[in-house]
């Protein structure tokens, strides 16, 4: 058997019930089969496969937090440290009740690999908890965030682990986490990205992921001979980097005609208000049942639905395996040209492999959606020089790097004959500073 089936079915047999973590293991495993095969005495020696799946560190805790009605609730928190060779770790916090270690590790492996690709020196690790932020009051999120903190902060620091956003945690749950950690210990430090501007905080971070989402679209795009200018986009989701994906490609002249949350999905054919948008979801922390009410030319379905939808482009922004197979042939029957992940691990394996059969320019999260954690890493670059930089100097560095990874996923992919598949270029093009670093530190 080849070491990257052996590697595949040890993590299978290791980690039985997770499966988002196998997933994103055979995404990247698979891709990496070239070099692997050239590299395979040495790689085999240094059990560097066998490495680079085992998560350096595990955290798993209780988090106890009292509600309005003092009520006691317990939660689980994690923090997945999973690869520091290339820097501390980097990586959001995700609140949703869906959380479990087996998310954790696979947004954590996924994480490796895309900071490595941002080329800025950031390691790779998630965490989160199955607390559910919505319909909680401000005191119950702030209680909750405090709790997770006093625990989290013996394991992080501005030179070991830097935790950001991620779905559920936002600039309200980064303030109080921030609150706690600098109260119990003492410092005043880059410890946590996505911070608010009066403390520490960048300027476009908040666009960052949305806004390079769509800087690298259209790139890849243009690399192959299209103007994004005058497309239709289908977005999903309606939180952080759906927001700012859509308004970044109507600055771009994209239409973009759809956005949902987990309940629904609007389709709007005058073009996404994003205005309306962020007062719905960023202001009043609403449904998109609300949408209707600023724009009475849209419709709101119940359900999923968005990629039904005709469009040049899809960009699913909410959440893992959002963008079935079936999804895929209806894009395609549609006759869409590109499909660029905002979220991390949208697209099924399946819909995945479809979409490039079918000709469909694809790009992976890893790469599409690094202009997040890429900014985190200038925000962090920021705060150790104690200085800010202004919205134009965060944005143009956004872009360079954005275009960078399109440029570098693209090369990676035809110097291994994989010419135009963006998810093996941006694998290996990731996997190759890692590997360079593990090797060089020896045996740790
Ligand atoms: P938010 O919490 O701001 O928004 C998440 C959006 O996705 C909401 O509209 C939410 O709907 C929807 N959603 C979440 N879970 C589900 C689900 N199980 N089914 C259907 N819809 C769901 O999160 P972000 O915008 O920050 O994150 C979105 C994606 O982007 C995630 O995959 C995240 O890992 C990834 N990402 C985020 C980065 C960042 O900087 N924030 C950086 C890189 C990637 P509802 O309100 O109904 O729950
Ligand atoms: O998935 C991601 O890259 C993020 N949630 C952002 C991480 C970060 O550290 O900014």
């Amino acid at each position: 058997m080849s070491y990257v089936d052996e590697i595949i079915e040890a993590v299978i047999a290791k980690n039985p019930s997770e499966p988002e973590f196998h997933q994103a293991v055979k995404e990247v495993l698979n891709s990496l089969r070239p070099v692997v095969e050239a590299n395979e005495e040495k790689f085999r020696r240094e059990a560097l496969l066998e490495r680079l799946v085992e998560p350096e560190r595990q955290i798993k805790f209780r988090v106890p937090w009292v509600n309005d009605k003092g009520q006691v609730q317990v939660n689980t928190g994690y923090r997945v440290q999973f690869n520091s060779a290339i820097g501390p770790y980097k990586g959001g916090l995700r609140l949703h009740p869906s959380v479990n270690l087996g998310i954790i590790k696979f947004l954590g492996f996924e994480q490796i690999f895309k900071n490595s690709l941002t080329g800025l020196p950031i390691g790779g690790g998630k965490g989160g908890s199955d607390f559910d932020p919505k319909g909680k009051s401000d005191r119950e999120v702030m209680a909750f965030c405090q709790s997770f903190m006093t625990e989290l902060c013996k394991y992080i620091g501005e030179n070991t682990d830097v935790p950001a956003g991620d779905i559920g945690t936002g600039a309200r749950e980064i303030g109080y986490l921030y609150g706690q950690y600098k109260r119990l210990t003492g410092l005043y430090e880059g410890v946590l990205t996505g911070k608010g501007l009066s403390y520490g905080g960048s300027l476009a971070r908040t666009e960052a992921t949305g806004y390079g989402l769509l800087y690298l679209t259209q790139e890849m795009l243009k690399m192959n001979g299209i103007d994004i200018a005058g497309k239709t986009a289908a977005v999903s989701g309606s939180g952080n980097v759906a927001i700012y994906a859509i308004q970044k490609a109507q600055q771009l002249g994209v239409k973009v005609l759809t956005c949902s949350d987990s309940n629904g999905w609007v389709y709007d054919p005058e073009g996404i208000d994003v205005a309306a948008l962020k007062e719905i979801k960023e202001v009043k922390r609403a449904r998109l049942t609300e949408y209707k009410n600023y724009r009475p030319g849209s419709e709101y379905h119940e359900g999923r639905g968005v990629w039904t939808v005709k469009v040049d482009l899809a960009l699913p922004c909410a959440t893992q395996n959002e963008l079935h197979l079936e999804d895929a042939k209806a894009l395609v029957a549609n006759g869409v040209t590109a499909v660029a992940e905002g979220a991390n691990m949208p697209t099924t394996l399946e819909a995945t492999e479809y979409l490039q059969e079918q000709g469909v320019l694809f790009a992976p999260g890893k790469a599409a959606n690094a202009g997040g954690v890429a900014t985190s890493a200038l925000e962090m670059s920021q705060n150790s020089e104690r200085l800010s930089w202004t919205f134009d100097e965060v944005d143009a560095k956004l872009q360079g790097i954005m275009v960078n990874i399109c440029h570098n996923m693209a090369d990676a992919a035809e110097r291994y004959g994989f010419a135009k598949n963006y998810v093996v270029g941006a694998n290996i093009a990731g996997f190759e500073k890692v590997v360079d670093a593990m090797l060089a530190q020896g045996v740790v």
